[in-house]
């Protein structure tokens, strides 16, 4: 497949003013008419009107009043040219399309008997010829004709200007979009929904109009996604002095859906299991996903749709920072500096177990990618995740404040324009008086740095020299590096756990923390007046995405687990600690070593569990021992059974020795009376849960009795889920084991008419530590499972693949050529869903001689089929290469 490259950035040849549709809906048909108005762009050395289309069967195409001839117009692939055309032009076209065969979920297709649509990145060339990129913006106005009952409801962006009967049981809906856009923003609902809808007024004193529009049957859980959309509008204003812009704001839920949602202009379309809440289905997680992804989409309305990319290597420039605002948002929404710790905690172990990896794999790329095949491709995490770490950096660096400054700048030049990731560098310096240049190679150089961190102590001098290394390894085609420019937050602790005050370049009076600037590739710090040899406190709420090391010794690592002002730190010693062991465990199992747990280690846990003045949230967090997926990225060669076998000991072990604490921690974190979602009692039940599973390691039958109680009595999905989660992996005998069997029946016949509890279901059997993969054969024979939803395949086949290491990695291969046959088959119904399945097998050179030769062989059949999407074949080609 053909490569794109940022290089080859041509400015289009034509601007387009407006444009009208009128769409006659069908799901077997639809048929699209289009008339836009283009503009010659004068600074364009590309002289064509240069249109997208996919997939589409032209029925009229008109140039300011006159049918094109075949001879006046040019089709190569995706690509038609028409050359020769006037400055001003009228394009009319009519296309007609398929949307019930539209099983690619992008452009206008079919969901439950409705139609929606997906555009982002390239799908409005599914429904009609158009420069379907993002720097050509325009005003649409969209007229939706359908039989009335079939497509009660007909839905647009803007604002509804215009409805009312056509006769034959037809009606229509006339929405206008009053704020310019790119297509990639462009949607259209229709059909049998119902809504809660509310007005909210505006801090500015308007009064909007509220919907969350969902399938009947489903008005019972819109309520959190409600409350979600208001708190995101209030805090946008709070926090950057942003209004909603539009009269009416309207979200949709949809139970067929690519991603987790779309931030179309005032129409957001959402997949459901981001919408749809109620305290019997959803978990506390599913809560706190819905506010995130609320938030996000709404805060892409001035992050993305107010001011756009260029063009999709820019991606990071909109994804980044929209990331980085729900982040805050969900930050702020907790308040409390431990619940802001433990969000950035939970933030950096995605961007640790899948952004690192990602980076030191063959998709590694950079935040602004050079080249794509296929740009649906890179919506990665590392556009997503590291790129909202390279929006926190400024905001290191810069202060609240200065921080605040350069996005109020950002926009004061930008609003309504398509732009590039440069443009928001520059407003961040501008407004910060700061020279941002080395900045830049945060969004063109790939990899993960790593920062090695030394220290010397001198008692007679009282000084503290810090010296911090960095380097950053190969990725594809970047084989050297040049040093970034990394804020490293420093700080000392004495030997009484308490920060040490700062004497230092950059330091005021008083502060116990400092942010170094790490520009060189080396570079020393020196420390004054330092009263004792302290335990140093590096890159504090991980201030940079780097790997740090620093040689502790345990007992340094203990000090700051136990005392560490900074709880991300705390947090992070006590993994340190875990990771050490986790380590040397694997290596044992490897060697047919004894395993042992030194209670140094058990120590530590267990005063970090018994201190209840700490957030449950918090214990929860350190009590949780690294995934296998991380112990994994420590070792050269990876032995997946082996981590298993080590970190199920750790576990027993830790159960073993905490028994008595565990069984208290679970006692005092009960939390009776009505569900709520709110930090507090969710941080309750998930230490109390984290106790459970812990307890279910230790198979007694009273574990299993309590385990089975509060499966039985749970009046929330939360509890619920985590105590058939305990009963499915309790290693106990076979009545016990029947005994789980028929709870997981009950679940399902419970909750077979509810598809997101369904994709729980099958997704807690998908990671059982017993689910091999016959048994996932087997489920994928149950009459529910089905490959053509993608959020029911990520369920079983997703989660299997990415989250059971040790049994997808069998060594007979058979995890791999299941793999394999997954991949081709969604390849032929969704190329974006199978593309993101292929990228399991990212990190294969990774493993044993012997595993590699199975996973390359899965690879080249995949490589090798007939028919493979630009999708799947640009992921195969560059694991391969
Ligand atoms: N912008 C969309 C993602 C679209 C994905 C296209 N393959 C969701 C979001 O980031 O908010
Ligand atoms: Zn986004």
């Amino acid at each position: 497949p053909q490569a794109i490259y940022r290089k080859d950035y041509v400015a289009p040849g034509f601007w387009v003013d407006t444009v009208e549709m009128g769409l006659d809906l069908g799901l077997e048909q639809t048929h699209v008419a289009t008339r836009m108005t283009l503009r010659r762009n004068p600074e364009s050395t590309e002289k064509d009107i240069v249109l997208f289309g996919d997939g589409l069967k032209i029925l009229q195409l008109r140039l300011n009043g006159a049918n094109l001839k075949k001879s006046q117009y040019s089709i190569q692939g995706e690509t038609m040219r028409i050359p020769d055309a006037p400055d001003d032009v009228v394009l009319e076209i009519e296309t007609l399309i398929q949307p019930v065969k539209n099983t690619a979920l992008s452009g206008l297709y079919a969901s439950a008997g409705n139609l929606i649509t997906q555009c982002e990145a390239e799908g409005f060339r599914r429904i009609t010829w158009f420069p379907d990129r993002p720097d050509v913006m325009a005003k649409y106005t969209v007229l939706l004709r359908a039989d009335k009952k079939a497509f009660p409801v007909l839905l647009s962006n803007g604002n509804l200007i215009e409805e009312g009967d056509l006769g034959d049981g037809r009606h229509y809906a006339k929405w206008e979009d009053p704020f310019f856009k790119p297509s990639y923003l462009f949607a259209i609902v229709a059909g049998k929904l119902v809504c809660q809808e509310e007005t909210f007024r505006l801090q500015d004193g308007r009064d909007a109009l509220l919907q969350v529009w969902v399938e009947p049957g489903n008005l019972d859980k819109t309520d959190h996604a409600m409350q979600s959309l208001k708190k995101s509008i209030r805090w946008d204003e709070e926090r950057f002095g942003l209004e909603l812009d539009l009269d009416r704001f309207m979200i949709v839920a949809t139970g067929d859906f690519n991603m987790g949602a779309m931030e179309n202009k005032g129409l957001n379309i959402f997949n459901t299991k981001y919408v749809l809440a109620n305290p019997s289905i959803a978990t506390d997680t599913d809560y706190a996903g819905i506010e995130s992804v609320v938030g996000h989409e709404y805060f892409h309305n001035w992050t993305g749709n107010r001011v756009t990319c260029r063009d999709w290597f820019q991606l990071s420039l909109k994804e980044g920072l929209t990331v980085f605002r729900d982040q805050e948002f969900s930050a702020d929404l907790v308040g409390t500096a431990t619940g802001r710790a433990v969000k950035r905690i939970e933030d950096v172990r995605v961007l640790r177990q899948v952004q690192f990896s990602e980076d030191a794999g063959p998709m590694a790329h950079p935040v602004r990618p050079d080249s794509f095949v296929e740009i649906n491709n890179f919506y990665t995490v590392t556009i997503y995740e590291k790129g909202s770490e390279v929006v926190r950096m400024y905001y290191t660096l810069l202060g609240h404040d200065g921080f605040r400054k350069g996005m109020d700048l950002y926009f004061a030049r930008h609003d309504g324009q398509a732009v590039e990731c440069d443009d928001f560098r520059a407003a961040m310096a501008d407004a910060g008086g700061r020279d941002l240049t080395q900045f830049e190679r945060w969004y063109s150089q790939a990899g993960t740095p790593r920062v090695h961190a030394s220290a010397v102590y001198n008692a007679e001098e009282k000084t503290y020299v810090l010296t911090l290394a960095q380097s950053c390894p190969a990725t594809p085609g970047q084989a050297e590096k040049l040093p970034f420019h990394i804020p490293v937050t420093v700080g000392l602790l004495g030997a009484d756990g308490r920060d040490l005050p700062l004497h230092t370049d950059g330091a005021q009076a008083g502060q116990t923390s400092v942010v170094l600037e790490l520009t060189e590739a080396s570079q020393t710090f020196i420390f004054r007046d330092v009263a004792e040899e302290p335990v140093p406190s590096l890159l504090r709420n991980f201030s940079a995405p780097v790997v740090l090391h620093f040689d502790y010794s345990d007992a340094q690592l203990a000090h700051l687990l136990a005392h560490d002002s900074d709880p991300f730190n705390r947090w992070e010693a006590g993994q340190r600690l875990a990771t050490r062991r986790l380590v040397k465990l694997t290596q044992a199992v490897q060697a047919g070593e004894a395993l042992a747990l030194d209670e140094m280690f058990l120590e530590a846990l267990r005063n970090t569990l018994n201190d209840t003045t700490l957030d449950p949230a918090f214990r929860e967090l350190v009590l949780t021992l690294p995934s296998e997926l991380v112990i994994a990225e420590e070792f050269d060669e990876v032995d997946p059974q082996a981590i298993h076998t080590a970190r199920q000991f750790a576990r027993a072990a830790i159960s073993d020795a905490l028994r008595g604490d565990l069984l208290t921690a679970y006692e005092d974190n009960l939390t009776p009376g009505k569900y709520s979602p709110d930090a507090e009692s969710s941080a309750k039940r998930s230490l109390k849960n984290l106790a459970l599973s812990y307890l279910a390691d230790w198979p007694q039958q009273s574990t299993f009795d309590l385990a089975l109680t509060q499966f039985n009595e749970a009046e929330n999905m939360t509890d619920r889920l985590a105590a058939l989660h305990a009963l499915v992996n309790f290693k106990g005998d076979a009545k016990q084991k029947k005994a789980a069997d028929k709870a997981l029946a009950q679940f399902y016949k419970l909750f077979s008419k509810e598809a997101l509890v369904v994709d729980k279901w099958f997704m807690l059997q998908a990671v059982a530590e017993t689910t091999d993969v016959a048994k996932v054969r087997e489920l994928m024979q149950h009459p529910a499972f089905t490959l053509n939803n993608p959020n029911r395949a990520r369920s079983l086949t997703f989660s299997f693949c990415n989250a059971n290491p040790s049994q997808f990695h069998a060594p007979d291969g058979s995890g791999y050529a299941l793999w394999a046959e997954l991949v081709i088959a969604l390849n032929k119904i969704n190329p974006q869903v199978a593309a993101r399945l292929a990228r399991s097998m990212d990190r294969w050179k990774k493993y044993s001689p012997a595993l590699q030769q199975k996973m390359k062989a899965a690879l080249e059949k995949v490589a090798g089929t007939k028919k493979l999407s630009k999708d799947v074949a640009e992921v195969v080609t560059k694991a391969l290469a």
